[in-house]
């Protein structure tokens, strides 16, 4: 199994369980599969390990068999929620420390290499950056996300995580923020770091939409004297461009990647796999300024991901985001219940149903209880 899934997906789905209604079964099942997931931190290498046989949870492989020489951040980096709140409710503090001492091993790297920002690769022999390519799509996005919301789940109180995240935003501003010259602020898919500045794509992944709603929650909860002008303005742009990708396409469903050029948006990847980026940062923007556009915004993605992709049992990957009906897979992940729908419902419920001041979700959007100061 991959470490990274299976920690964000199921051990944060059974500890969330737990957290909303004290069922003990959740905890028990939570601590047996924490205790074998557990065996990935502990295999002598320097990072978490990549796979674990959960039958044999010390058969373990340190990176995947397809790039032996490198770790991916966020799978290195997304983990430290789960297993704090694992520790929280346990009273077992060796799940938390494991989490912890990775996290900020890759902290303390960014920081000593003065690079806030950090690459999207981990060199596996050794604490180093394996890349200087710098992103906000796969292999590194929940890493940064796990930044802010460790702050904020730690009541606000752990300064390391913010100055992290802050040092690493504003890097992400200069590297990956774009404008189109439709006037479209978006987020590039990767940067390389050359002599004369960052060289960007034009292209923005989907999954790069939720840089919106952590924007936006960093501009709500972080105290004004730490929080930046230009966090909400750009939460509020992204997520503008990001709304666009589905609202031009003839099945109102955005594609997995486009780019943006000459005032147009052209899908690049065309499909549609259910992802919920673009609803979670609808979701924290509404929560965050009460603007009723995004209820709406929402609302308009929901009926088509309804109309186009609902199937006999569930829903379906949509193959062409360009063609009416779209042609399906039969295919649905587990984000689409974790997230996708999750965050299409709650934008349209009242603000106390899971309040921000007192739930921080994870990156599959499992709600866990802020851990407040005592
Ligand atoms: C989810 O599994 C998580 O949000 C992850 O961090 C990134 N990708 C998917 C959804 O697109």
């Amino acid at each position: 199994m991959s470490f990274f899934e299976t920690t964000i997906r199921a051990l944060a789905g059974l500890l969330s369980g737990y957290a909303l209604s004290k069922h003990k079964p959740f905890l028990d099942k939570a601590r047996d599969l924490g205790d074998r997931l557990l065996h990935a931190f502990n295999h002598g290498g320097v990072w978490v390990a990549a796979y674990i046989s959960l039958q044999n949870p010390k058969d373990l492989e340190a990176t995947p068999s397809w790039r032996t020489w490198s770790c991916a951040l966020s799978d290195i980096g997304s983990n430290v929620m789960e297993f704090t709140y694992l520790s929280e409710a346990t009273g077992e503090r060796k799940y938390k420390d494991a989490a912890e001492a990775n996290m900020r091993k890759i902290m303390d790297l960014s920081k000593s290499t003065s690079k806030p920002l950090a690459p999207m690769f981990l060199d596996a022999r050794g604490a180093n950056f394996a890349t200087g390519t710098v992103s906000m799509a796969a292999y590194a996005d929940s890493y940064f996300e796990y930044l802010l919301k460790m702050y904020l789940l730690s009541g606000r109180q752990d300064r390391y995580y913010l100055d992290t995240w802050k040092g690493a935003m504003s890097q992400m501003r200069d590297a990956l923020v774009r404008e189109s010259s439709g006037g479209l602020t978006y987020v590039a898919t990767n940067a390389e770091p050359g002599t004369l500045g960052w060289h960007a794509t034009s292209r923005m992944d989907h999954l790069s939409c939720f840089v919106g709603g952590m924007l936006a929650l960093g501009a709500h909860f972080v105290p004004a004297q730490d929080a930046e002008t230009w966090w909400l303005p750009t939460a509020k742009a992204i997520t503008k461009a990001c709304y666009a990708t589905y609202h031009q396409t003839p099945s109102g469903l955005a594609a997995e990647v486009n780019t943006f050029y000459s005032g147009k948006i052209f899908p690049e990847e065309s499909h549609y796999r259910l992802r919920p980026e673009t609803l979670e940062s609808l979701f924290y923007l509404h929560r965050v300024t009460g603007d009723e556009v995004y209820r709406d915004m929402s609302w308009e993605i929901f009926q088509a991901i309804n109309k186009s992709c609902r199937a006999k049992f569930g829903f379906a990957k949509a193959l062409s985001t360009s063609r009416m009906p779209p042609p399906l897979e039969d295919s649905q992940e587990t984000f689409m219940g974790a997230e996708t729908l999750k965050y299409a419902l709650l934008i349209h419920m009242p603000s106390e149903v899971l309040p921000l001041e007192h739930f921080v979700f994870n990156t599959e959007a499992h709600p866990f209880p802020v851990h407040l100061p005592s």
